[in-house]
C-alpha cells in the first residue's frame, strides 16, 4: 500500500495503469452536475493514432475495439484509485467512462468539464475535449475526493483560432463554428441530437459510435 498519498504517489499508481495524463480541478464552488468533493481528478487514455488514421469516413470495428479496450481500462484505473483513496480514509466517487450514470446511480457528470477546470486542454468546434498533446484522440474519467491535492490552472476558452476542420468533417454538420467558453450552453455549440442519430447510419460497425470529427482535428495528426 502507498504510505503518503499525495499527487507524487497518484501520478505513480495511474501511471501503473497506463493513464497519458491526469490533472486536478477545484470542485468548489461545485462544477455542474458534480458529487459533493472538494477536489475532481481527471484522466485521460489516448485512442491508438493507427486506429484514429482509419477514421476519416465513419467507424471501423478497430475503432470499436479501442473504445470498448479504453472504457474498461479507465473504468480500472478509476475502480482502483477510488479504492486506495478510501483505504487511505478519504471520500471518493469516480464517474465511470460512459454509460448512462455515473455508475453508482450518480448523475452523469460531463468528463469534459473536469479536464478543462484541471488546464488539460478546452473544447472543441464540435464539442470535443482537445488535448495539445492527443488532440480530441483521448476517452475520459474523473474521481472525485476528499483528499485536498494543488489544483491545475483551469483552461476556460477555446484554442483552435480560425480552424473548422471538425465543423466541416462532420456529415451531420454539428458543429456550429462557434469558440467554446466555459459555461457556454452545448446546443449554443453544437448539435447533439444531429450527431446521435448520424451514428446509427453507419452501417460498419455493430454499435453507435462516430470518430469522424476526432480524426480531422489537426492535433489528434501530429506531423
Ligand atoms: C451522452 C454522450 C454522448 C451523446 C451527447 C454528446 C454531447 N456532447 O453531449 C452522443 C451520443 C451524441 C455522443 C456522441 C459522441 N461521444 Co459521447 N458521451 C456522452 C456521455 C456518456 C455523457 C455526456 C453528456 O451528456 N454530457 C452533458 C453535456 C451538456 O456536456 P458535454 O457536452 O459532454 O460537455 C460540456 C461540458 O463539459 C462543458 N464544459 C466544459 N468545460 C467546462 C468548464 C466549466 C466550468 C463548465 C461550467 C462547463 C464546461 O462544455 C462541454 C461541451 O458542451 C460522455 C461521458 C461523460 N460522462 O462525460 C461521452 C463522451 C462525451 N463521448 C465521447 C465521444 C468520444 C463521443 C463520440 C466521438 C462518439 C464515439 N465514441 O465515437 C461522439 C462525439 C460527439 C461530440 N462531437 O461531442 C467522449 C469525448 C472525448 C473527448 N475527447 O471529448 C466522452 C467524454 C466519453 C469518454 N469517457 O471519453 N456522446
Amino acid at each position: 500500500m502507498l504510505s503518503i498519498l499525495d499527487r507524487h504517489a497518484i501520478g505513480q499508481l495511474l501511471r501503473t495503469k497506463e493513464i497519458d495524463a491526469w490533472g486536478v480541478a477545484a470542485n468548489t464552488p461545485r462544477l455542474p452536475l458534480a458529487p459533493d468533493h472538494p477536489t475532481a481528478i481527471s484522466m485521460l487514455m489516448r485512442v491508438d493514432p493507427l486506429v484514429v488514421r482509419g477514421l476519416r469516413h465513419g467507424p471501423t470495428e478497430d475503432y470499436h475495439e479501442e473504445y470498448l479496450r479504453l472504457n474498461a481500462a479507465l473504468d480500472d484505473a478509476t475502480g482502483t484509485l477510488v479504492d486506495v483513496l478510501r483505504v487511505h480514509g478519504h471520500a471518493a466517487e469516480r464517474v465511470v467512462a460512459t454509460g448512462a450514470d455515473g455508475g453508482n446511480g450518480c448523475r452523469r457528470f460531463p468528463h469534459k468539464t473536469a479536464a478543462t477546470s484541471a488546464g488539460l486542454g478546452w473544447i472543441g468546434k464540435t464539442a470535443l475535449f482537445v488535448s495539445p498533446r492527443f488532440g480530441p484522440a483521448v476517452r475520459l474519467a474523473t474521481v472525485f475526493t476528499s483528499l485536498d491535492l494543488p489544483v491545475g490552472e483551469a483552461i476556460a476558452e477555446g484554442r483552435c483560432g480560425d480552424c473548422r476542420a471538425c465543423v466541416e468533417a462532420c456529415p451531420a454538420g454539428c458543429g456550429r463554428d462557434v469558440q467554446w467558453r466555459a459555461g457556454m450552453a452545448r446546443d449554443d455549440l453544437f448539435d447533439a441530437a444531429g450527431c446521435r442519430h448520424q451514428m446509427t447510419l453507419f452501417d460498419s460497425v455493430d454499435a453507435q459510435i462516430c470518430g469522424i470529427c476526432i480524426a480531422a482535428c489537426p492535433y489528434a495528426r501530429p506531423a
